[in-house]
């Protein structure tokens, strides 16, 4: 076996809203996922690996920050014409990977905001993630139910015609009246929205928010897997013989789903399935490409999810009827945009054939922790003010350890926060609908506290917090001494 010292590539696939039950390797029944599974069966399965929050902007701010994204107000689901809010002289993931020498590329979702406000996708964009150590970026600029429904390379919108500008609006009402509507034009649709999305049509899909214009840059949803796994293996290719990291954050399954034309009707669960059935093939390629380009061996691979999983996030494409007997969450409680453990516990797959030994891990690891633990494989040291959350679980991420975090922080939405340590789990009370009504999950909110020993009831059923008064003080005052402090890291870590 190789020694840590190395160097291996990185890439870390990051789906968007893949709950912890929905691959056959966390016990996943409905949805074919063999090159996930295949990951697994090589590499760790991480039982208690999280996302940082329950949902992709607040938890993409912590992978590429190493900081809770409470700390910085700004970090909540963001409008598709939201400034950067990532700061320009932060060390961040990439950096850290930049300054070992590596190449850097992000190819997929982005959703951190681009530009310093006011953007005019017509002209260059001064702030991207060119700007945070990545050397390529290939990118939608926030989701796939968001205009403008274009692709950014660089620094520009790709294939945008000079003669047809981009306007965007996140206004209230609609300032290009000539555009089409969901709300006003349904008889356009082809995907129906079962909550907001209701705003400007593309493709026959009402989104949220304005646009018009661009029509030559304008995706198209049935072919966007296969332009980002396109880019993301030439930029491995290209890359061969050199040192690299590459943020592959693939698009499934976040509404609408619209898989290509193979994937219609590849599972029997409708176009969630679908796009899950279409997610696993593109990792499929991408391992593939590893295996023929020699480059397997000396490769870490981390498969993810920003957030846990929703059946109905917005459009009537049948998630719910036909889901069957198959559990996004498996066996845990909530699901995207909640503070149970259905929120933020996600896939967490690492494989890297030359260092590591295949297994399963119950270390508490964090997508905060990749930054300072790859800071230290590579001998990069933090800056003071860096990575705030981030801690060196480099031996559990490798499976030489057992032991990852003790404490950690997650956020449901609104930077509503949950404090684990060991293996209790602690949520405030706090106001707001016990469950959504428009996605049908349990948020988490509750007028008492709630504690849970999750080794005991991983499905957050029995409420110990009557039960447990000083424990409940004790975590309440740890809580809200963490969100006071600036920092959980220890500085002599890195
Ligand atoms: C919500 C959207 C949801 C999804 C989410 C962001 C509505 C009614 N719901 O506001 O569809 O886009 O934002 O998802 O608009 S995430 O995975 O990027 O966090
Ligand atoms: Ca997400």
């Amino acid at each position: 076996m190789a020694e840590c010292g190395d160097r291996p590539n990185v890439i870390i696939m990051y789906a968007d809203d893949i709950g912890f039950g929905d691959v056959g390797c966390y016990g996943g029944t409905g949805i074919p996922t063999p090159n996930v599974d295949r990951l697994a069966d090589e590499g760790i399965r991480f039982q208690q690996g999280y996302a940082t929050a329950a949902t992709c902007t607040p938890s993409r701010y912590s992978l590429l920050t190493g900081s809770y994204p409470w700390r910085n107000e700004r970090a909540a689901i963001l409008a598709g014409d939201a400034p950067l809010i990532i700061p320009l002289n932060a060390q961040t993931l990439p950096s850290v990977f930049k300054e070992a020498g590596y190449r850097t590329a992000i190819v997929g979702k982005w959703h951190l905001g681009l530009g310093e406000g006011d953007l005019d996708w017509n002209d260059v964009i001064a702030r991207t993630p060119l700007d945070l150590g990545f050397d390529r970026s290939f990118i939608m600029a926030a989701t796939n139910d968001r205009v403008p429904c274009v692709y950014v390379d660089g620094r520009r919108v790709s294939k945008l015609d000079a003669d047809d500008p981009i306007e965007v609006s996140y206004g209230e009402s609609n300032p290009f009246p000539e555009t089409p509507t969901g709300r006003d034009d349904p008889e356009r649709l082809v995907m129906h929205p079962s909550h907001g999305h209701d705003m400007t049509i593309v493709n026959g899909v009402s989104r949220i928010g304005y646009m018009r214009g661009g029509s030559a840059a304008l995706w198209r949803d049935d072919e966007m897997a296969e332009v980002f796994l396109d880019r993301a293996i030439s930029f491995v290719r290209e890359h061969r013989d050199e040192r690299f990291f590459l943020y592959y954050a693939l698009h499934q399954p976040h509404v609408p789903r619209i898989p290509g034309k193979r994937f219609v009707g590849a599972t029997k669960l409708g176009p969630r399935g679908d796009v899950i059935a279409e997610m696993d093939w593109c990792i499929g390629e991408m391992l593939d490409t590893l295996d023929e380009l020699g480059l397997a061996e000396n490769t870490v691979v981390i498969f993810s999810s920003d957030n846990g999983p929703v059946l109905d996030d917005g459009y009537q494409d049948k998630a719910i009827e036909l889901c069957g007997d198959h559990r996004p969450t498996g066996p845990l409680r909530g699901g995207k945009y909640s503070m149970y453990d259905g929120g933020t516990r996600v896939p967490f797959v690492l494989r890297w054939p030359g260092a590591v030994a295949p297994g399963e891990s119950a270390a508490i690891v964090s997508h905060a922790d990749f930054l300072a633990s790859f800071a230290s494989l590579l001998g990069v040291p933090l800056r003071a003010d860096a990575a705030p959350d981030s801690f060196d679980l480099l031996a559990a991420l490798l499976g030489k350890s057992p032991h990852g975090r003790d404490e950690l922080v997650t956020e449901g939405t609104q930077g509503k926060t949950v404090l684990r340590q060991g293996d209790c789990t602690f949520i405030p009370a706090h106001q707001g609908p016990a469950v959504s009504h428009t996605t049908h999950i349990e948020l988490g909110n509750a007028p008492v506290p709630q504690l849970y020993d999750l080794s005991l009831d991983i499905a957050q059923i029995r409420n110990l917090a009557a039960e447990e008064d000083a424990r409940v003080a004790a975590m309440s005052a740890r809580l809200q001494e963490i969100r006071n402090s600036k920092r959980t890291r220890p500085l002599h870590q890195g």
